[in-house]
């Protein structure tokens, strides 16, 4: 390990101009697509929407086998082919973070058991000083991580597609993906070392353009294709600006489920970017794609460029309620009804509700100090009056600007659903 280059300025991302500098790079041979046809990234740049739609992945165990470790009480989760949903009701209990046992999970595959003790990260690639290959890698045990400043930071985890069923529920759109309503976040407390700690310390190049984790869970089948082990390549500017590699999850060793014995972390953005068991990242002099930058979590269809959009970072604005779709409440008795709200752009300072299907509204008293990467808890008392199903519906504003629509731009994959949700109650 060689001495630390001094860090970058603050680059501001713009992502849609590295994603068109990335594919002009890859058309020129200078950027390395792993596991993506050559095929693939023309059809990126030249698709017809119809090609995009892509089938629905298949399970990669035999049905039965179990793909997440800690219970999944039917009360607190709805099981979604691999994953688990986490329902809002059972989150009416809980505080700011979300509890480990209450914590959605997203797995591609199956959860690993790992052992901290066996376990190694190994970074290796064209970025680095020396530039050490995949056979003379630099190595981080568990306890040299450990070893390591420790950061603590509060953040939530969101799959790109969370609220992807109200696509269809609501706006009457065909999607691909696990149809979950809105409980596909959690909020906990990170701890663990910096990214950018471990990078310098790797002897980053001053050539180093994109990083790329890699889990050491099973490689991914969709469609009888094998597109490898789950990985994503991550902007330099974003691993040295806030990400972590996290070791411990609200006071906790990571639990298997979310990523033991450590995880990438990446505020704000899309859950994907967060990788679970991480194993290696691939330090890159060029531009990396994988399939999880181009075929997945990219924006298709007619309301998108034809090539797809640029690759999903940020997540987008979003609020549920603290309750069951379909709750009851009595007439003619006051409430308190709780929800939550949070955006990848900014933090949450505004909040207004409507219980009378949209009609009326009125701003939510706010019980946190808005904080971005989290999400903003609220309230409002209602007193339901006249008997009958009725919708209750919440709207956010983040401090980038960022309001609810009424409708959110359809995309073929259903990702970063916005759009403020009809909560489905009736008064009796
Ligand atoms: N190695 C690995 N990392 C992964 C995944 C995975 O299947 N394998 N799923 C990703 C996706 S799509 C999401 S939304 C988050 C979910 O994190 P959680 O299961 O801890 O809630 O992990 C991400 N990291
Ligand atoms: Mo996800």
């Amino acid at each position: 390990m060689s001495a630390v280059p001094p860090p970058r300025p603050a680059a501001r991302l713009d992502e849609a101009a590295y994603d068109r500098r990335r594919l002009r790079q890859w058309l020129a041979g200078d950027a390395r697509a792993d596991g993506v046809g050559r095929r693939r990234l023309l059809t990126l740049l030249a698709a017809t929407a119809a090609a995009t739609a892509l089938p629905a992945p298949r399970p990669a165990r035999a049905a039965g086998t179990p793909t997440i470790v800690k219970a999944l009480p039917p009360e607190w989760f709805v099981r979604r082919g691999t994953n688990a949903e986490t329902r809002w009701e059972a989150l009416r209990a809980t505080g700011h973070h979300t509890p480990n046992e209450l914590f959605f999970v997203r797995n591609h595959t199956a959860t690993p058991v790992l052992e901290a003790g066996d376990w190694r990260l190994r970074l290796w690639g064209s970025g680095l000083r020396g530039a050490p290959g995949e056979d003379r890698p630099v190595e981080f045990g568990y306890d040299d991580l450990r070893a390591l400043p420790a950061v603590t930071r509060t953040a939530f985890v969101e799959c790109a597609g969370n609220g992807r069923g109200h696509y269809t529920t609501q706006q009457g759109e065909t999607v691909t993906g696990t149809a979950w309503a809105l409980g596909a976040i959690g909020v906990a407390r990170w701890r663990g070392a910096r990214l950018s700690d471990v990078l310098r310390r790797a002897g980053l190049s001053s050539r180093a353009a994109d990083v790329q984790p890699r889990g050491l869970d099973a490689e991914y089948v969709s469609d009888g294709e094998s597109l490898g082990r789950v990985r994503r390549p991550l902007p330099l500017a974003k691993a040295l600006d806030d990400v972590l590699l996290a070791y411990e999850m609200n006071g906790e060793p990571l639990p298997y489920d979310h990523g033991y014995p450590v995880r990438v972390l990446v505020p704000s953005w899309v859950g994907i970017a967060s990788i679970k068991w991480v194993g290696d990242i691939e330090v890159s002099a060029q531009p990396l794609f994988s399939p999880w930058n181009t075929t997945f979590y990219r924006l298709f269809g007619s309301a998108h460029p034809q090539e797809g959009s640029a690759p999903l970072t940020r997540q987008t604005v979003k609020s549920a309620f603290e309750l069951a779709s379909g709750a009851t409440f009595p007439a003619g008795r006051g409430q308190v009804l709780h929800g939550r709200s949070w955006s990848g752009a900014g933090a949450v300072t505004r909040v207004d509700v409507s219980t009378d299907g949209g009609t009326s509204w009125r701003p939510a008293r706010l019980h946190d100090r808005p904080r971005p990467g989290t999400w903003t808890r609220w309230s409002v008392p209602w007193k339901p009056g006249t008997r009958g199903a009725t919708h209750l519906l919440a709207r956010a504003t983040d401090t980038a600007g960022r309001t609810q629509p009424d409708a959110a731009v359809p995309n073929t994959q259903g990702y970063l659903f916005d759009a403020v949700v009809r909560h489905p109650v009736t008064v009796v």
